[in-house]
């Protein structure tokens, strides 16, 4: 975690004025900072970010496993060009409002269920279980 507060140091102050903490998705991004994950590396396994007729947008799979030191990717491949967040419930991870073609990638390092959400989209929901 000290390496990537490094690497996102010059917007640490603007993300604590706005306190953007992922947890209820307050606004459109506008302030967001993504946080928790990355856009390039290697996954162990994908989640698409793709649309859906009935809920908006969706996770393709909605739940996946994980096991600790895995990387997983969400690839954002909504062709209606509609955005979405990747938003841990608990602030674990955020990769902020994102268009389609953009990839966020987070590396587990503990077990657990990571439960999370789209900011704008309520029925938008995932989890990813790391055991
Ligand atoms: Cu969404």
């Amino acid at each position: 975690m000290t390496v990537w507060k490094m690497a996102i140091g010059s917007v640490a102050t603007a993300l604590l004025l706005v306190s953007c903490g992922g947890s209820s998705g307050d606004n459109g991004g506008q302030s967001c900072s993504p946080t928790g994950g990355s856009t390039s590396g290697t996954a162990t396994q994908t989640v698409k970010v793709v649309s859906d007729p009935n809920t908006i947008g969706k996770y393709d799979p909605a739940t996946a496993s994980a096991k600790v030191g895995d990387t997983v990717a969400w690839d954002f491949q909504d062709s209606t060009g509609v955005q979405h967040s990747v938003s841990e419930d608990n602030g674990t991870f955020e990769s902020c409002l994102q268009n389609s073609g953009a990839k966020f990638m987070v590396t587990f390092s503990k077990a657990g269920d990571f439960k999370y959400h789209c900011q704008i989209h309520a029925q938008m929901l995932g989890e990813i279980k790391v055991g």
